[in-house]
């Protein structure tokens, strides 16, 4: 009989002392029945896949249309990411900001080991090392989760490189990320997301939904991140990265920073449109870049992940047919209805019709969207027709240009560049974009989100805004830097802006700036193009929707100005002054 490698070498248990150590101790507080250390082997996945489809914990889904697709479902009140139950715990109150709820690590901790305490009694407990980043990039970060809930086990291995490798790299780096996640009771009383930042440690009570559990993610990649990404010189960004390829065939590199639910995975999945033949699109990742400062003074980016966690509702082949093709095999979906065959169904869907609803009801569009708004696909990003070559490249890909933008009806013009990078920080820190199904909260209304990292930050956002002036003053090419807004609306109501693979446009004027192709207008916000400069070959956009497009209404923009002063204030004097010149600089020009 063949002997597997992995049975030849030292166990999981044993392959980090640190790592072993916290497990044991975990175990006793936790109580669980079983330890299960993740390999992050096919065999195993497939067999936790099988339990849980045996459990009725995840459904089938129709084989012939969807193969090694599954659903499941969540509980009705844990949907979304809860910002008002996320806490940053730093000694000093100061230190998480105004931007986050704190609280006291002593008190966060004594009030986790009482929910912790017993807590996986009738449970297995998994430990799942993990990697983020490629595996043998000096840019990546490792962690470990430990979690009761086997639908983490699953996301995990799609969304990061789980198992043995992830475990080596840790005893080799001597350090690692502490996650302790329990779904707990599911109750939202007894719900809590902490951050110990200090510590490099993350604990998660009460919840199962992705943001909120799957650590690697938000909880690590973001909150931890950002705080380690200071004390060692780069950036952990909210940010999607696509190699745009010229029909001259050059590529470069783009990231692109939005709010959740704004269609970062639709930008980084981008199709061009028939009237722009010969571009090519390469996604990085689509939804966290990690950005470290080159030895040739450029920017590069890695994705921490290895799969996709996307909004399921608008996806059809006309927003995404990549997107579309992509989820149609070895897909996890959450909280998707069903059709009459047993196939998933949701809002945006051409072909098909609902019968079950996202909860397992008969649908009844009196109970509202047959799936929820929230619902997701977790899929590996190997299964990205896009997917980039240069993906897993260890040093990363260099990026030309970051794109910030938000959710915005009126003021924010289709896109405008920043004068250079200081002036390109205060308009990340003046995105502000309305509130969309991803987090719990009211939906539509407009909040302030500098860098889109609002819910995300593990510290306080006027050192954040110190921390991006300094990288960029440390970088002998920086990349330019503009703001979008593909959401504009007109008086009616009516998006003045199709959106979608048409924001090639926008994204190939930008590039074209990069080489000093294009020429731009100069307004008091930023550098404009004017209609003419745009590519609108092919495109049914007419004149007056693009003057309205690209206009800058001072009278608007000195509100904006204002509001964003009043915003700063709550930072005090922490706020660099050289954003503060920034912010008058501009408020002199809009006269
Ligand atoms: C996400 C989010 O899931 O931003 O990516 O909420
Ligand atoms: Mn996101």
């Amino acid at each position: 009989m063949a002997i597997a490698a992995h049975q030849l070498t030292t166990p999981l248990s044993e392959l980090s002392r640190d790592v072993g150590e916290w497990v044991r101790s975990v175990r006793e507080l936790t109580q669980p029945r079983a330890v299960h250390w993740c390999d992050g082997s096919e065999a195993e996945i497939r067999e936790l896949t099988a339990q849980l489809l045996r459990d009725g914990e995840l459904k089938p889904l129709n084989s012939e249309f969807f193969p090694g697709c599954t659903l499941a479902r969540s509980h009705p009140s844990d949907v979304a990411r809860v910002e008002h139950l996320t806490y940053i715990c730093t000694r000093s109150k100061e230190d998480a900001g105004p931007n986050n709820h704190w609280m006291d690590p002593e008190a966060a901790h004594t009030k986790m080991r009482d929910l912790f305490r017993g807590c996986m009694r009738e449970r297995t407990l998994y430990v799942i090392p993990y990697c983020m980043g490629p595996i043998d990039s000096p840019l990546s970060r490792c962690g470990v989760e430990i979690t009761d809930s086997p639908y983490v086990v699953l996301n995990m291995a799609i969304m990061t490189r789980i198992g043995q490798a992830a475990l080596e790299r840790i005893a080799a780096d001597g350090k690692f990320v502490r996650g302790l996640h329990s779904i707990g009771e599911l109750n939202p009383e007894r719900r809590f997301i902490m951050h110990f930042p200090e510590e490099l440690s993350i604990e998660s009570f009460g919840s199962g939904y992705g943001g909120n559990a799957l650590l690697g993610k938000k909880c690590h990649a973001l909150r931890i991140a950002s705080w380690q990404a200071r004390t060692e010189g780069w950036l952990a960004e909210h940010m999607l990265i696509v190699g745009l390829q010229n029909p001259q065939g050059e590529t470069h590199y783009l990231a692109c920073a939005f709010p959740s639910a704004c269609g970062k995975t639709n930008l980084a999945m981008l199709i061009p449109p028939d009237s722009l033949p010969g571009w090519k699109v390469f996604t990085v990742g689509d939804d966290i870049a990690w950005l470290h400062p080159g030895p040739d003074g450029r920017l590069w980016a890695i994705n921490p992940e290895a799969g996709y966690f996307g909004v399921v509702p608008g996806t059809n082949p006309d927003t995404n047919r990549n997107a579309y093709d992509m989820i149609r095999r070895d897909t996890l979906f959450t909280n998707v209805a069903l059709t009459a065959d047993n196939q998933p169904w949701w809002e945006g869907l051409t072909t098909g019709k609902p019968v079950i609803d996202w909860q397992g009801r008969p649908y009844d569009p009196k109970n509202g969207p047959a799936a929820h708004p929230n619902s997701r696909f977790t899929v590996s990003a190997k299964r990205n027709p896009s997917y980039s070559p240069h993906a897993e490249d260890p040093q990363g890909v260099p990026i030309t240009a970051l794109v910030f933008g938000g959710r915005r009806r009126e003021v924010a013009p289709l896109v405008y560049e920043a004068r250079d990078w200081a002036h390109g920080v205060l308009v990340g820190a003046s995105v502000a974009s309305e509130t969309t199904a991803a987090a719990v909260g009211q939906v539509g209304v407009v909040r302030r989100d500098p860098m889109a990292m609002q819910p995300f930050c593990g510290y306080n956002f006027a050192d954040y805004w110190r921390h991006w002036l300094n990288v960029g003053s440390k970088l002998a090419r920086p990349p330019r830097i503009y703001h979008v807004n593909w959401f504009r609306r007109d008086t009616n109501g009516k998006f003045l802006w199709p959106g979608y693979g048409e924001n090639l446009r926008v994204l190939s004027w930008m590039l074209d700036r990069c080489s000093g192709k294009a020429s731009a207008a100069e307004s008091p916000i930023g550098n404009l193009p004017r209609p003419e400069d745009l590519n609108m070959k092919g495109l049914n956009v007419t004149q007056d929707a693009l003057k309205a497009l690209l206009t800058v209404e001072p009278s608007q923009w000195r509100k904006e100005v204002a509001d964003m002063r009043a915003y700063l204030e709550k930072y005090g004097n922490r706020v660099p002054a050289q954003m503060q010149q920034e912010l008058s600089a501009v408020e002199k020009k809009l006269g």
